[in-house]
């Protein structure tokens, strides 16, 4: 099988990348090592910046979206029982969008199918070779071992795929940092509590109120990195929610847990993103913890950028987008990176924080709800920073 860019990985950077491509007049096979039916049911992000939403309209994917997201103004911060809102709208002119992850995945997969575009469901790809030259992927699909030749090989395979670590350890420069807790994670059929997301502050650890629909919540608890989650029968969970969300007036909807999970939260980076024809895009290239709601959004912008170059390539014959590709995409990951170490310190409990340390972030937080300037920059961060193909 041959193709002029192979992707491996049909998460939302595997499935837009192709897309893209599509739009642009460029061939591209993705490979997936799941069934169809997981990777359009995973529950992951929901948040969108306006310009992920934008990217997604501007293809041709706004129809279900236009129908079913939530546009939010702004955010609220609580913390001392009080709430401190982030007025997204006064402060930057901008919104955020909820969306669930998985009707974006849905979305591109009916989209690439529909156009007659190749997603091999259930082929796993063993190992990307050669990504000099000419570029091979090896992968097995029905239990047979086969091979998609290709000009170009972009690694959308998350965190724990197999491009990243094709590229020789000696060239890669990991940049890491892991943190001392999870977030414990519900998914539940209630109303939202509140029409915006609430990111609370306690002496018992962060909670998050978020949403997927009218009818569907979304609520987290900060928690050991490896909890136990049979020691959280649903009736603590909620007891749990309702102390760190407390506060004057509001009252937190229980209703039936559709989905529970614990998800380890890390920083990572490599550098360079790129290795002759290989590029790493999304989770494989960096993780961001989910405090500031970015992983989908920094994925889709490493897309924006891997597919204007991709098509100035294969079109113009024009190497120079592609050969900045690695420093384009990470001037944005570290900025990205920053926000969301930024929000985690700030709103989560540390086990071995000093007293100086538990004095300087409340007042971080004091000094927040108290300046126009420093929610500002907390807005212009959550909303999203330019994309770099805005920029060029
Ligand atoms: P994905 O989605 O992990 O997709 C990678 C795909 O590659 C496949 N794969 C392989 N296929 C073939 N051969 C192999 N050898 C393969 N190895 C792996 C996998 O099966 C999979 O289908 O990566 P991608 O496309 O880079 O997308 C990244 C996002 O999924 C991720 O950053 C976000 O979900 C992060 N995230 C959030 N991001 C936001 O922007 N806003 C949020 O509100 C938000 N909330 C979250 C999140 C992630 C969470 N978890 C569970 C990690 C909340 C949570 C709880
Ligand atoms: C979510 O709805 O899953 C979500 C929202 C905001 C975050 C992280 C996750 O910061």
């Amino acid at each position: 099988m041959h193709t002029q860019v192979g992707i491996v990985g049909a998460g939302p950077a595997g499935l837009l990348l192709s897309h893209l491509l599509h739009l642009s007049g460029i061939d591209s096979v993705v490979l997936e090592a799941r069934t169809r039916e997981h990777v359009e049911h995973r529950i992951r992000a929901g948040v969108l910046e306006q310009t992920t939403e934008q990217l997604l309209i501007d293809a041709g994917l706004g129809t279900r979206m236009a129908r079913d997201a939530i546009r939010h103004h702004g955010i609220r911060l609580r913390f001392d029982a009080r709430d401190h809102r982030i007025d997204f709208a006064a402060l930057t002119g901008r919104h955020v969008t909820v969306y669930s992850q998985h009707k974006i995945v849905q979305d591109l997969v009916a989209a690439r199918l529909a156009a007659g575009g190749r997603v091999l469901f259930e082929a796993e790809a063993i190992a990307p070779l050669d990504f000099d030259a000419a570029s091979r992927i090896a992968f097995r699909q029905a239990g047979r071992m086969r091979e998609l030749t290709c000009d170009v090989i972009a690694g959308c395979d998350g965190f724990h795929g197999v491009c990243r670590k094709a590229i020789p350890a000696a060239r890669l420069r990991v940049f890491e940092r892991e943190y001392p807790f999870g977030w414990l994670g519900i998914l539940a059929e209630t109303a939202p509590s509140c029409e915006e997301l609430i990111y609370a502050s306690h002496a018992h650890g962060f909670a998050l109120l978020s949403m997927r629909s009218p009818k569907v919540s979304r609520l987290y608890l900060q928690c050991a990195p490896d909890e136990d989650l049979a020691a959280w029968p649903n009736a603590r969970i909620w007891d749990e929610l309702d102390t760190r969300t407390e506060c004057a007036g509001f009252t937190l909807n229980r209703g039936k847990v559709l989905q529970k999970g614990v998800t380890p939260m890390r920083s990572f980076v490599v550098e360079p993103m790129q290795w002759g024809k290989l590029f790493l895009l999304g989770d494989a290239a960096h993780i961001v913890p989910p405090t500031g709601a970015k992983g989908l959004n920094l994925a889709a912008a490493d897309v924006a950028v891997l597919a204007r170059g991709l098509a100035a390539w294969f079109k113009q014959g024009r190497a120079d987008l592609l050969d900045a590709y690695s420093a384009t995409c990470l001037a944005r990951v570290w900025k990205v990176q920053r926000f969301s170490w930024w929000m985690t310190s700030m709103l989560h409990r540390f086990a071995t924080h000093t007293p100086f340390e538990q004095r300087v972030q409340a007042a971080e937080l004091a000094y927040l709800a108290g300046s126009e300037a420093a929610s500002r920059s907390l807005a212009e961060n959550y909303v999203g920073l330019p994309l770099a193909t805005e920029l060029l």
